[in-house]
């Protein structure tokens, strides 16, 4: 089978698309950090449809943990297959715009002289919560967080992003270079000024001047970015072949819907986004916490809840009209009166969601959502669940979510089997289960009293202390599935 390449790939393809620009004209604009495939189901796919008349805002991408990715594009010259799903079929496409998969562990020093380098305006990077090394409950940086100790120790071999970020910063200003704009695309609670306040913070604490310098020249635009991406599977592999007739190591699965709403503040210059489908606008947070609360909030939800009740895809929990009620619920009386966003239909928003989830194509494991609860809980249901408590209102669909995540995490589910718990905290909360036992109080007086996730608030409310507690024992009596349906009833 012939190798998807600069080389092979057809000029006027049959049944999918390529690149409508000559590659060998781009040059690079945009430094990612954290090239995986949310980035390259995402901004990339943007970035790839203004090159044929922005040729000079080409993206090199950066692996900060595993070459896995480098290892697959380079022999594809950095090109990759998107194949968009849903029950109509697959269209696939082929995407040019990341030009080069450098791995930061080996070849860091090119990596920093590129960012400092005065081509590059922007920096853009998705290097999920945990990436972001701070307390997810306050949204500042973590100083004891062993990447930071380390590269405090080390500034010029980095290995997180703040890290990195901060390192071809001050090469740049030593240089007398412009600062790149840094450009977040995470799910963090406003993550232009969170993203901002861990920079700084930790320029700060490698030098006063550098930190003054960089929270006085450094622009951090917040986004809100959204697209649902499966983790890509042999089998997907194998249908993108038979669609192109080249094999491609690691193609992307997606879904036809995408979103990205960006703050219009790139002091040092930034491609026509808004030709390409992006929302400029000048205030994104309304956006992202509609996001994070509506569509996140009811994804952990139904992952936590999904997982327990034997689903294996979020598609296979909304089969259950419970499971659909109940996040339906969610949203409608609890998530959606927390936001104020005059003009945008909110119902209509909560019904496309619904009708996302259920995209029988896509086969997005609860499992994979479940992931890093510690770093997603904060933004995703407490936030809400904070808001709903000082106005005196219900939680009990948001505090089942949350009830769910405590049940999940004891790493053993309703048959009595292990579940791979992937958390920052995982061994930390598997020891608090196993103290705890089967004792719905124990397990919440402990998990709660992780106070980078809840806070010092939230564990000595209560109605939440009580709703959750109450919600637990339900989940260890009859079991998730019972649980919804009772609730929703
Ligand atoms: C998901 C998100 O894995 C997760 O935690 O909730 O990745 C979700 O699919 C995206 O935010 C959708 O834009």
């Amino acid at each position: 089978m012939t190798r998807l390449s600069a080389k092979t790939i057809p000029g006027s393809p049959t049944g999918f698309a390529v690149p409508d620009y000559d590659r060998s004209t781009v040059t690079p604009g945009i430094v990612h950090l954290g090239i995986g495939a949310f980035h390259r189901a995402h901004m990339a796919v943007y970035v790839d449809s203004l090159l044929a008349t922005n040729p000079n805002w080409g993206i090199v991408g950066a692996s900060l943990r595993r070459p896995d990715t480098k290892e697959a594009l380079e022999p594809q010259d950095g090109l990759y297959t998107v194949a968009v799903r849903d029950a109509s079929g697959t269209k696939a496409r082929v995407i040019g715009s990341v030009l080069k998969v450098l791995d930061a562990n080996t070849q860091r020093s090119e990596l920093l002289d590129l960012m400092a380098s005065p081509a590059i305006r922007i920096v853009s990077l998705t290097v999920t919560e945990k990436g972001y090394c701070y307390a997810p409950a306050t949204g500042e940086l973590d100083p004891n967080h062993p990447d930071i100790v380390h590269d405090l120790a080390n500034p010029d071999s980095p290995r997180s992003a703040p890290g990195m970020i901060v390192a071809a910063l001050a090469q740049r200003r030593a240089a007398d270079v412009r600062p790149f704009t840094v450009m977040s695309c995470d799910n963090l609670p406003s993550n232009g000024p969170t993203t901002r306040r861990i920079v700084v913070r930790f320029a700060e604490l490698r030098d006063p001047a550098l930190g003054a310098w960089v929270a006085e020249h450094v622009a951090f635009p917040g986004t809100m970015i959204d697209r649902i991406v499966p983790s890509t599977t042999d089998a997907d592999r194998a249908m993108v072949t038979s669609l192109t007739g080249l094999e491609d190591a690691w193609p992307i699965m997606t879904e036809p819907f995408t979103q990205w709403v960006i703050e219009d503040h790139f002091p040092a210059g930034r491609p026509p986004f808004e030709t390409v489908g992006a929302q400029v606008v000048k205030d994104v947070e309304p956006f992202e916490r509609m996001k994070l609360r509506m569509l996140n909030g009811s994804h952990s939800t139904l992952a936590y809840l999904g997982y327990l009740a034997g689903h294996q895809y979020v598609s296979d929990a909304m089969g259950d009209p419970a499971f659909v009620k109940l996040i339906h619920n969610l949203m409608t009386e609890e998530a959606i009166p927390t936001l104020d966003m005059p003009g945008v239909d909110l119902a209509g928003y909560r019904d496309q969601l619904l009708e996302r989830f259920r995209n029988p194509a896509l086969q997005h494991r609860t499992w994979q959502i479940a992931m890093d609860g510690t770093q997603k809980l904060p933004q995703r249901l407490l936030g809400t669940i904070r808001d709903r408590l000082k106005a005196d209102q219900p939680i009990t669909h948001l505090a089942l979510g949350v009830a769910a995540w405590m049940r999940y995490v004891m790493g053993i589910d309703e048959n009595g089997d292990t579940i791979d718990v992937k958390d920052p905290l995982a061994m930390r909360m598997m020891a608090i289960a196993a103290g705890a036992g089967d004792d719905p109080e124990a397990l919440f007086d402990g998990l709660s009293a992780l106070t980078e996730v809840f806070g010092t608030d939230l564990p000595e409310n209560e109605v939440f202390r009580g709703t959750v507690i109450e919600h637990l024992e339900s989940l260890f009596e009859i079991g998730s599935a019972e649980t919804v349906a009772e609730l929703v009833g």
